[in-house]
């Protein structure tokens, strides 16, 4: 699962990506962070595992080559192998408004969409006019849908239905990524910044970029608390930009437990514990007999699986079971 940071140049787009990657993430433009799980915490009380792991995401730190008021073509090509967007608004230096980086943001995707589609259309048509030719007309029905709603300068997240049909997804749209806003507001508006409305497809989050990375670098717990209260500040932005990320690609967390390790995983909403299996090892996908499920409330309420199946909220799934937020599961297999 990637996400790439977009946005003008200057923005602050490096500093949120150093925030977002720690200390130590200088010279690179890649990596991966992980993802905030506290139901780890009380899950790791009862196994005293030997190792913690936490699922991950992996951020990608984009040039600003297209300058002060565009994204530039270049990354738009280049972000259509992402799952995500975090694109940053500098709302901190009072230069270009941040509602019309904004609004510029959101129509650079979908010009770049429609120059696609025409493109595909084209071809389509010509493809028509030759005799004997495989003409694809529900692949031109659905671009001509899609390029309805660009018309209408709406980005494709808007209608989720089409966005996932199969024919549409190899084009990869930029304006069907799922986009988180961060508003990068300078350290004295913290607090009083209004981020617009969420719509679909589309959060938003106000931080201050520089103070994230700075708070970051800041390793000792004794000093980060000093600095943050020097600041009048109570909370990082972090954990909300990573989680909003983490909502926005639709993603849920299974867990897995034992002495060796508790950990999390990143799986999409409403996959089955098939696919679940084959997030952690294609073997166990492969061999897959059955996942003995429960929920993490219901672990803790009893404490120990023998007596959760005892009282039978340990249950035995097959392949199909859609996957919750939240459960944990044993997978058992053949190998
Ligand atoms: N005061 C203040 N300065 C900031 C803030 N965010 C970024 N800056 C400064 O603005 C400059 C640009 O920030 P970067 O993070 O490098 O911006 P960028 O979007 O990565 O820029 P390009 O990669 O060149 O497009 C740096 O000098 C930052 O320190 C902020 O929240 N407050
Ligand atoms: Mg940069």
């Amino acid at each position: 699962m990637k996400t790439a940071i977009i946005g003008f140049a200057g923005s602050g787009k490096t500093e949120i990506f150093r925030a977002l990657a720690g200390p130590g993430a200088r010279a690179v433009a890649r990596a991966m962070v992980k993802v905030p799980e506290p139901r780890l915490i009380p899950l790791a009380r009862v196994f005293k595992p030997k190792k913690i792991t936490r699922s991950e995401i992996e951020y990608q730190d984009m040039p600003g080559s297209g300058g002060t008021k565009s994204l530039g073509n270049r990354v738009l090509s280049e972000i259509r192998g992402c799952d995500c967007l975090l694109a940053v608004v500098d709302a901190f230096s009072g230069g270009f408004d941040p509602a019309s980086q904004h609004s510029s943001i959101e129509e650079e995707l979908i010009v770049s969409d429609m120059a696609v589609i025409e493109k595909k259309l084209e071809k389509l048509s010509q493809d028509r006019q030759k005799a004997g030719h495989l003409y694809d007309p529900k692949t031109e029905e659905l671009l001509i849908r899609a390029m309805n709603i660009l018309e209408q300068e709406k980005p494709l997240r808007l209608d989720e239905a089409l966005c996932a049909e199969p024919a549409l997804k190899g084009f990869a749209f930029v304006s069907a990524k799922p986009i988180l806003y961060a508003w990068n507001i300078s350290e004295s508006k913290m607090g009083s910044f209004k981020p617009p409305e969420e719509q679909k497809g589309m959060g938003h989050i106000s931080a201050s970029a520089m103070l994230e990375r700075e708070m970051a670098e800041l390793e000792n717990p004794e000093e980060l608390a000093m600095f943050m209260h020097e600041l009048g500040v109570r909370e990082s932005a972090l954990d909300r930009v990573i989680a909003k990320t983490y909502n926005l690609m639709n993603l849920i967390t299974f867990l897995t437990v034992g002495d060796k390790e508790v950990r999390s995983w990143a799986l999409k909403k409403n996959s089955t514990a098939f696919e679940a299996a084959g997030a952690i090892h294609s073997d166990i996908q492969k061999g897959f007999i059955r996942a003995e499920t429960l929920s993490w409330e219901d672990f803790l309420k009893y404490g120990d699986m023998k007596k959760a199946k005892e009282k039978g909220v340990l249950r035995l799934e097959g392949k199909e079971y859609i996957v919750k937020d939240g459960d944990i599961i044993t997978f058992r297999f053949n190998v």
